[in-house]
């Protein structure tokens, strides 16, 4: 059989079957987010098995080699392992990609343009892909797009590339495109939390919101007071402070930056285990005893050691879900508030304020869950990001009152209600009801959350994808050409979901999550 004819016959028998490897039927432009523009023409390109990377024209030097390690991945990822005897039988091979970043600084910092240009010609000699970018980061960016246009040709047993030539132009709507683990509930190995950072990649989310503590254990070692990870689960449920290197460096390389959260003053209860004297007392234990100056003290020591590991302009210092009552019946602090002429609320506030200024000396922007904001919003910092989570109504609130705000409304994208569906999460719109435009730049994105209570490491990746892919997409792609109705992304999401099993990610089927909630 003629090739052509051979591959007609496999991708019909391919989609009976229903793999993903037929990529192309009906000619849908299966990328996953939707880039701003996309134009295309006709031709079937093959992509050479030696892809070079070329980076005449660049201003930027590679000098960790980000961007060399970078396209290696992305050839790995398109050059599947029995790519070993094709031949490309007359058709134009792609030789390579050029790459021309212009940005000399790969230093990951909040809001570094993420955008770019692809390029994919359809003649020319030798052929070239091209990649135009601000910043490496954009690059990356373009190395995924480019890797979602290829598909391998299992009868010829090359890596192809359909209707080129392309024009991909493209940048994210929001810059804070982020996902949530809970490292404190169920402890996740270093080699899970690097394969979710991967698997973010893929739908080009850029923030890991590592939940490290809360009152079930606290899995972190910290160096100025070393007794606090007494609170992990076990001895070997534990990071060191290399780990969390390792965890940062792997996302910074990556395009990711990673947010790590202390969550005070309530959700520290594992505190504790190693100093008791946090502890209200040893049979109410939490919020943290707001009357000892050891608490500030440890707080200080967490925040001086974290600026050492986690590079991000931000940390979060949780402020949620406090129950006071703990300190008004322990007398020895329910004296101090009467000595201080302050109240539970008054308390919960002077709290927060208190860690909020340790955090600044030690040079960080604060994120604060809702709560915080909802009790005493005009006392924050005016540089606090709200993290809004309980519903919807709050950001709207939170932008006219002029602080920022991520959104991550718990009936839409919490990932560990196990009855939300795909559908919910695209449709979740961070600038619902905000129309003025200063007040729509300071929503810096959103976020899903993977809360820990009922996921470990053997589920945690089905249970974010694909619905985590289809928040992202609400927060990459612009808004007018984002599906109104998700029947018309059903299709898409599907192949990206294959895309995602392909390598090696254990997204559940679309028809899983949100529909039959496993038991
Ligand atoms: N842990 C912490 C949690 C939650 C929050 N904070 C949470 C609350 C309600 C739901 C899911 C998660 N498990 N520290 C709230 C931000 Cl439904």
């Amino acid at each position: 059989m003629a090739p052509a004819l051979m591959r007609l016959a496999l991708a019909l028998a391919v989609a009976v079957v229903g793999c993903c490897a037929a990529r192309q039927p009906g000619g849908r432009v299966d990328l996953w987010p939707m880039p701003a523009s996309v134009s295309r023409g006709a031709r079937t390109l093959y992509v050479a098995r030696d892809l070079k990377l070329s980076t005449a024209g660049s201003g930027y030097k590679d000098g960790k080699a980000i961007l060399a390690d970078a396209f290696r991945r992305m050839v790995a990822v398109i050059q599947l392992d029995h790519a070993i005897n094709g031949s490309y039988h007359g058709l134009p091979v792609l030789a390579g990609v050029n790459v021309a970043v212009r940005s000399p600084d790969d230093e990951l910092k909040f809001g570094v343009d993420e955008s770019y240009k692809l390029t994919v010609p359809a003649t020319g000699s030798p052929l070239y892909a091209r990649i135009e970018a601000q910043t490496v980061f954009g690059a990356f960016h373009a190395l995924e797009t480019f890797s979602q246009l290829c598909y391998f040709d299992f009868v010829l047993s090359v890596t192809g590339l359909h209707w080129a030539p392309w024009t991909i132009v493209d940048k994210p709507r929001f810059p804070y495109r982020g996902l949530l683990i809970d490292t404190a509930r169920h402890y996740l190995p270093v080699p899970v939390i690097k394969s979710v950072i991967d698997s973010m990649v893929y739908s080009k989310l850029n923030v890991l919101h590592w939940h490290i503590v809360d009152e079930q254990s606290f899995p972190l070692e910290i160096p100025s007071y070393p007794k606090l990870s007494n609170g992990a689960y076990s001895y070997s449920e534990k990071y060191t402070i290399n780990d969390a290197i390792d965890i940062v460096q792997y996302a910074e390389k990556r395009g990711v930056n990673v947010l790590a959260e202390i969550d005070v003053p309530g959700h520290a209860g594992s505190w504790g285990v190693g100093y008791p004297s946090l502890w209200p007392s040893a049979t109410c234990q939490q919020p943290l005893d707001v009357s000892n100056d050891f608490t500030f003290k440890v707080i200080d020591g967490i925040l001086s050691d974290f600026s050492k590991v986690f590079k991000f302009k931000f940390v979060h210092l949780g402020g949620d879900e406090v129950d006071t009552s703990c300190w008004t019946t322990t007398p020895r602090i329910k004296s101090w508030l009467v000595q201080h002429g302050m109240n539970e609320s008054d308390a919960y506030r002077y709290f927060v304020l208190k860690a909020q200024k340790i955090a600044i000396s030690h040079g960080y922007e604060i994120i604060n869950w809702e709560e915080t904001f909802n009790n005493f919003g005009d006392k924050l910092d005016r540089k606090t990001v709200v993290h809004n989570w309980l519903g919807g109504g709050v950001a709207e609130k939170v932008v006219s009152a002029g602080l920022r705000c991520i959104v991550s409304n718990q009936d839409k994208w919490y990932l560990d209600h196990l009855d939300a569906t795909w559908e919910g999460f695209y449709m979740n719109e961070p600038l619902t009801n905000i129309y003025n435009p200063e007040q729509q730049k300071l929503i810096l994105g959103g976020e899903v959350c993977m809360w820990g209570e009922h996921i470990d490491a053997s589920d945690i990746q089905q249970t974010i994808w694909p619905r985590a892919a289809a928040a992202a997409e609400r927060l990459w792609t612009p808004v007018e050409k984002l599906a109104k109705d998700t029947t018309a992304v059903t299709a898409r999401l599907a192949h990206f979901r294959c895309l995602l099993n392909e390598r090696g990610v254990a997204a559940a089927p679309l028809a899983g999550y949100g529909r039959t909630a496993p038991s």
